[in-house]
Formats: structure tokens, sequence, C-alpha cells
């Protein structure tokens, strides 16, 4: 615990279990330096690590007992592990004297975690390994922007603690790490400079790795007249308000960011690993360069000419001073009009009608009663494409989601976890129904406890309650061709509101369209923690921007096949498409 918190840990999330408590016992002890935060369920803890991560750019601790509480660990770990976040995992063991006999809660925790933390999982067999055990967890987390974790059986736990000796065979380790500022050399940085002069249509793709370089990317893209689509993760690189700002890329994406993909002649990828080649150019179309920190990220996704490994704020700068400005504003005037254009559509589908509540509405709606500096966090479900697509992010908010693993579950504890990082700001989670049900429900909890920890208890979970495992039920009939399968894909019926209030939230119930603006206004001037429960029709496709044809056949045979739903269906995908022909 000595060296956790001279390393700078200030907060543990976890759960406890007897084969954690020789170090629940040392967090007590040490509690007026370092704050041990419950969440409901082991997985939420690791969440809340992985997210601490992604808000401050420390790393994330997270803590469970063995067998049981290190398993539910995993999924979160996952998490962070796919999105890169340094975070560490310290997890409880059975005895040594135990270990091999096929004892109570032994898990062999060294081969369930060899590939979640393959970077670096050891366990202590004796507490002159400790130190080093701890300082390398957090350095190879941080070095490796990855998962690492310590094993510490439950009677290694209750040892003294002593120095290594001086003596063959023993470790001295220090601590401390600071990030280098990385850039890639002259000669490649001039080859991607000859590129981007050279090419007259450029698009600049954007991630999580460029949310540091926001003014290069601003700089770089007047510089040669690009326009800019973010990749999930990147949302909140740039403002929306930008008029070349195309939005989100993929499935989830923009009409403006698809076609800016498919008209451009060069590319410029900054810190994204965006996975859906069907959304990027064709191969061999158009000149490439990528930029990325991590050299294993290069060359990935696109067959890229020029790799540049480096800090994307670094490489932007010495790249911006080879680049010449492009006179020709022609591909910028062009993508800011399909960006006007966009706008409109997304603004005509918002307020279409829908049964009960259309919820591109509610993300509409939204946008302007955001509080500056609010912390987004979206889970998986339509609620990412809704946040993708329709919420417009202002200069100043921070936002994410489960962007590599696209696990349900993140938006409640990645939102508690912002605002224990930064008490004096808003979180607003936007979840979907199933995700609720899934651990949702059950961190509210964990909300309701911890309230009057937080300077400003404000933080909004909006719940899009559709009875329905919406995403999954689009992927079945536009993928597939299948009808809804009601027994995998209804979700029961659940006053999310009420139950905020017997807890001690506020709840907001949100039933009809005209409730929709009164409501998230009440609701975003509630001085606490507030559930919105917006009750939004699942018949609202989250279509791809652009429908294939193969789609639109499954899609048919989905609705001859039967759907319930079919005649809704059809109106909205109706309305949908023709916004886009309207405007
Ligand atoms: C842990 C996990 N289980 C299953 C899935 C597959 N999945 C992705 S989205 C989704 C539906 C989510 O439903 P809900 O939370 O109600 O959101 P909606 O799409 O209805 O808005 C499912 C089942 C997943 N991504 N993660
Ligand atoms: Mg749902």
């Amino acid at each position: 615990m000595e060296r956790l918190i001279s390393w700078g840990v200030t907060r543990v999330f976890g759960y406890p279990g007897d084969g954690i408590n020789g170090v629940m016992g040392a967090l007590n002890r040490a509690k007026e330096r370092i704050d041990f935060v419950q969440t409901r369920h082991e997985e939420m803890a690791a969440f809340m690590a992985c997210a601490h991560a992604k808000f401050t750019g420390r790393p994330g601790v997270c803590m469970s007992t063995s067998g049981p509480g290190a398993i539910h660990l995993l999924n979160g770990l996952y998490d962070a592990k796919m999105d890169h976040q340094p975070v560490v995992a310290i997890v409880g063991q059975q005895a040594r004297m135990s270990m091999g006999g096929d004892y109570q809660q032994e898990v062999d925790l060294l081969s369930l975690y060899k590939d979640v933390a393959h970077e670096f999982v050891h366990m202590a067999t004796e507490p002159a390994q400790v130190r080093h055990l701890i300082d390398r967890a957090l350095r190879i987390a941080q070095v490796n922007r990855t998962v690492t974790c310590v094993i510490l059986p439950a009677d290694v736990q209750e040892l003294d603690y002593a120095e290594p000796p001086h003596l063959h065979g023993s470790v001295h380790t220090g601590m401390g790490y600071s990030r280098p500022e990385i850039v890639p050399p002259f000669d490649d940085l001039q080859r991607a400079a000859d590129i981007l002069n050279h090419g007259s249509k450029v698009a600049i793709l954007v991630g999580a790795g460029a949310l540091h370089a926001a003014t290069e990317v601003r700089e770089i893209a007047d510089i040669l007249g690009a326009g800019v689509a973010n990749a999930l993760l990147g949302k909140a690189v740039l403002p929306d308000d930008l008029p070349y700002v195309t939005g989100a890329i993929g499935l989830l994406g923009t009409k403006p960011s698809y076609d800016l993909m498919m008209e451009c002649d060069t590319l410029l990828m900054v810190g994204t690993a965006f996975p859906y080649s069907e959304f990027l150019p064709k191969e061999g179309k158009v000149k490439a360069v990528q930029i990325d920190i991590d050299g294993r990220m290069l060359g990935l996704r696109y067959p890229t000419d020029v790799n540049l490994q480096g800090d994307s704020r670094k490489t932007l700068q010495d790249l911006i001073a080879l680049l010449e400005y492009k006179s020709d504003r022609s591909w910028r005037e062009h993508i800011e009009a399909e960006v006007r254009r966009w706008w409109k559509v997304a603004e005509a589908r918002a307020m279409n009608s829908a049964h009960p509540i259309n919820p591109q509405r509610v993300f509409w709606e939204m946008s302007p009663l955001l509080p500056d500096r609010c912390i987004l966090t979206a889970d998986s479900g339509s609620s990412a494409s809704w946040f993708a697509r329709d919420l417009k992010i202002r200069e100043g908010m921070m936002a994410s989601l489960s962007g590599n693993l696209a696990t349900m579950c993140p938006g409640v504890p990645y939102a508690i976890a912002a605002k224990f990082a930064y008490p004096d700001r808003v979180p607003v989670a936007m979840v979907g129904d199933g995700a609720m049900q899934m651990s949702g429900i059950n961190e509210l909890i964990t909300i309701a406890k911890y309230r009057n920890r937080w300077e400003d208890p404000r933080m909004v979970i909006l719940v899009l309650n559709n009875q329905d495992l919406n995403m999954v039920t689009w992927e079945q009939r536009v993928m597939v061709g299948d009808p809804k399968f009601e027994a995998s894909q209804d979700v029961p019926p659940f006053n999310y509101a009420e139950y905020a209030r017997m807890i001690g939230l506020e709840g907001v119930r949100i039933e009809t369209q005209d409730e929709v603006v009164p409501g998230l206004q009440r609701a975003f001037a509630a001085a606490g923690p507030v559930v919105i429960d917006v009750l939004t029709d699942p018949s609202v496709p989250p279509l791809p921007p652009h429908i294939t044809l193969k789609q639109a056949k499954a899609f048919t045979s989905s609705v001859l096949k039967g759907d319930d739903n079919a005649w809704d269906m059809i109106r909205q995908t109706y309305k949908e498409v023709v916004e886009n022909y309207l405007h």
C-alpha cells in the first residue's frame, strides 16, 4: 500500500473477500491517503479503473478477492486492454500451502490472466517480491498502455514486510515513469508531407490518440483544406460546431464521413485503430499516412504509404512545418456543404414522430442542455449510435465508451469514475435498458452511496427505455435478414425513474414527445444525481449511413418473414431515407 501511494495512486476500485483481506486491512490503515471505492460487482470496479485512466491519463487500479472476484474483473480489464489503458489489477489467491490442492476458490490465476495481462502478471510468494512486482506492474501498465496484474496469496498478505536484502538474487527496483516525447525521423516526416502536399482531396480520421492534439488537428486540417471524421473514441477531439467536422465514421457514422472516405484521394489517420475497412477508402485508391504512438498499430487497417510512430501532438507539429497551404478550397467547401446538409438531415430525422418517442429527438434536444465541461459516457447499444451521430459535442467536454471490446455496461461505472476524478464536473451517461438491467441499476446504488462525497453531486443517467436489445435486434434484421426473436430480444419493463427515487436519487420519466424538452430541462436542472427514464421507440432504425443492397435485401426479407413490428419499421425506415433526399 505504501508503494502504491508513493506511485501517486490515490484511489482503488474494488470489492472485498477473504482472499484479499490482508490488503483491505492495509487500505483501512491508509484510508487518509488512499481511497477505496466499493462497487456492486468487480466488473464495475475494472470499468471504473479503465475510465479513471481514460479521463485522467493516470493508471487505474482495481482490486478483488481470489477465484470468483478475480474472474468477475476480467471483462472490465479486457475493456481497458483493448482500448490501450493503463490498469493494474491486484487480486487475492489462496494461501500458498493450499495451492495445487484443488482447494476452495482456487483458480489458476496465472493462467487465467495470461491473456489479459500478458505483458505482466506475477504472483508474490514472499514479501520481498512485492516491491518490485508493484513497481513493475505500474511501470509496464504505463509503458505499454495495458493491463498488468499482481496476485497476492492470502497468507503472504499477512507476513511482515522487509525490504529485499542486499544479496545475490534480490531485486531493487525504483519508482516513477514519465512518457517520452517520441517523434518520427525527419525523412519519414518529409515523405509524409510530400504525400499530403500532393493530395487535392485530403481526409483526416482521428481517434483516441488525437485527444490531446486538438489544436494541431485543427491547424493541419486548415492547411490541407481537409475534412475531419472521428472514430468513436475520438468523438471529443474536435467540437461538432466546426464546419468541416464530418462526425462519426462507420456503422454508427454519418453520411459526410462516409463520403469523405469514399471521395478523398489522400488519407491521414491520427491515433486510431478504427476497424471496419469497408468504411475506409478502397485499398490502393488513396495515398495514406498514419500516426500512432504504438508501432504495433501502424499499417494495421490500411496499407499506409508512410507510417509515423510518434506522439500525435509532437508529430503533427513537426509535420505542419513541412506543409504547404492549399489555396484551392473547393474540396473543403464541398465538405462543409455536405456537413451543413447532414445536420439538417439529422434534425429532420430527430423531429420525425415515433411511438412513443424518437430516440434521436432526445439526443438532439439534449445537446444544448449539456453543461459546459461535462463528461459523456455511452453504452454499447443504440445509445452509442445516437451519441456518435446526433449529439453535438462542445469544446472542453470529454467523452468515452467501450470502443474496441464494445461491451455492454460501461456507461454507468465510467460516469461514476469520472465523478470521483472530477467532482466539479457533470458526467452524463447514455445507457440502454438492457445494459441497465445487466448491471446499471445496481451501480445506481453506488451513486446513492457516494453522492454526499462529491462537492457538486450533479450527475445524469439517461436510460433509453425501449424494452428491447435494440442494437442487436437491428443487426439481426439488417445483417442476417431475420425478424426480431422476441425470446432473445425483449427486455422486461422496469420503471427506472421510480427505482431512482426509491434509492434517493431524482427520477424523471419522459413518456410522450411533448415531455421531451421540459423533462430534459428538469433533469439537467436537478441539484443531484438524476435518472432520466425515457420511453423510446425501438422501430427507429440506427441505419448505417449507406445501406448496401445486401443489407436492404436482408431487411426486406425480415419484413416478409413476418416481423411483428414490420409496418412500424417500414414507416420509420422510409422516413429516415426520405430525409436524406429532402435536404
Ligand atoms: C456483455 C455483452 N453482451 C452482449 C453484447 C451484444 N450486444 C450489443 S448491443 C446489445 C443490446 C443492448 O441493448 P440495450 O442496452 O437495451 O440498448 P439498446 O440497443 O436497446 O438501446 C447487445 C445484446 C455486448 N456487446 N456485450
Ligand atoms: Mg434497449
